[in-house]
């Protein structure tokens, strides 16, 4: 188990007064926890920047109706077997479907499963979720 560690932070007022009403709004319970999540979304950053093995997400909201759209997603998704973790499938309604896969491994191939799924017409939304297998954090 690790240890906590203190050390001080020097800052001017300014800077402060924000960060204080930025963490308040967040629910942050003390600056402490505050800092300790900005350090390890900066390790995450860095873990995606340094071509790590990285878990992370893709989630997308498609219009199912355009059959072929479907099948181009499923296709594209079966080219990258060994990287998805797990895949779900959410009907919003009559018409719009909501996809989230969940992948592990190397950031050139989840960028290029994302490019290719953000390519295709008709996807109405896409987003990258940038997570982390924890091993580069206690
Ligand atoms: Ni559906």
């Amino acid at each position: 188990m690790s240890k906590l560690e203190r050390f001080g932070i020097s800052v001017d007022d300014g800077l402060l007064r924000k960060f204080d009403h930025f963490i308040r709004e967040r629910s942050y319970r003390n600056r402490s926890e505050a800092i300790r999540d900005l350090m390890r979304a900066a390790l995450v950053s860095e873990e995606w920047s340094k071509k790590e093995i990285i878990a992370g997400g893709i989630a997308y909201v498609y219009n199912h109706h355009k059959r072929q759209l479907a099948n181009q997603l499923l296709d594209i998704q079966h080219g990258f077997h060994d990287l998805i973790i797990s895949a779900q499938h959410v009907h919003l309604d009559h018409e719009n479907c909501f996809e989230i896969i969940i992948v592990k491994g190397k950031v050139e191939s989840v960028s290029s499963l994302y490019d290719q799924l953000r390519a295709l017409k008709g996807v109405k939304f896409i987003d990258i979720i940038r997570a982390t297998t924890g091993k580069l954090l206690t």
